[in-house]
């Protein structure tokens, strides 16, 4: 398998950990986002967004894009160990958790949405930072509401990992590790990530730990 990503990007992240969760090894491929590589006619020709990740299966065929349903489609083909949990409320539950993360939070805070505040919308860049990290708290917040539910435990849903927690986790690198964001009002959450911290496939993946960070 062969997964098109970038060090910084938390949707990557979400599928390298996944991955890793399942112990399924895949050969990484760099798209530089802060070179704008992701525009390049070659990168588009595998994915039309203009966005990573990507995943290049095995047996070829059209790529995998979007991480959460890349996710999904790893849950299905590689159920053991699972990151869904196995009753339908539950599953509900940490999909609707996973999401206020991957599809309310982190989308606001993505390059092209920070490349149009600076260069159309010419927001100087403190107005710039307040945005990313209001967006990225306000999904934190969101979520630690929900963390209150009897469900939680050891995790965001019982005592393993799910996708909650996978997306949960990039949401707070990216609070804490790019936009030093005061996380003092989503404890709950920040013992979780803790938590997620301690299990190699989540620490190992960490934006800050991969070979592009080091340059910057
Ligand atoms: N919802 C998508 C988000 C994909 C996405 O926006 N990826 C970012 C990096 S985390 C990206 O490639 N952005 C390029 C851009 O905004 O120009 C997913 O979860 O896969």
């Amino acid at each position: 398998m062969k997964l098109y990503g970038f060090w910084r990007s938390l949707a990557t992240y979400r599928v390298k950990v996944a991955l890793a969760l399942k112990g399924m090894k895949v050969d990484e491929v760099s798209i530089d986002l802060l070179k704008g590589m992701q525009h390049q006619p070659d990168y588009k020709a595998v994915n039309p967004q203009a966005v990573v990740p990507s995943l290049i299966l095995d047996e070829g065929g059209t790529p995998l894009f979007q991480s959460v349903a890349i996710m999904e489609y790893l849950e299905e083909t590689r159920p053991q160990p699972a990151i869904l949990p196995k009753d339908p409320r539950g599953r509900a539950r940490v999909r609707g958790l996973a999401l206020i993360a991957a599809a309310d939070g982190h989308p606001l805070v993505t390059p092209r949405i920070r490349n149009y505040l600076e260069k159309t919308l010419q927001l100087p860049e403190d107005k710039r930072n307040a945005w990313l990290m209001h967006w990225t708290l306000e999904a934190l917040k969101a979520i630690e509401g929900h963390l209150e539910e009897k469900e939680t435990g050891k995790f965001c849903h019982g005592d393993s990992p799910t996708m909650a927690d996978i997306c949960l986790c990039g949401q707070v690198i990216g609070a804490t590790a790019y936009f030093k964001a005061d996380v003092s009002s989503v404890p709950v959450a920040m013992r979780i990530y803790e938590e997620c911290m301690k299990i190699d496939a989540f620490s190992r993946a960490h934006p800050m730990k991969q070979p592009g960070a080091q340059a910057h």
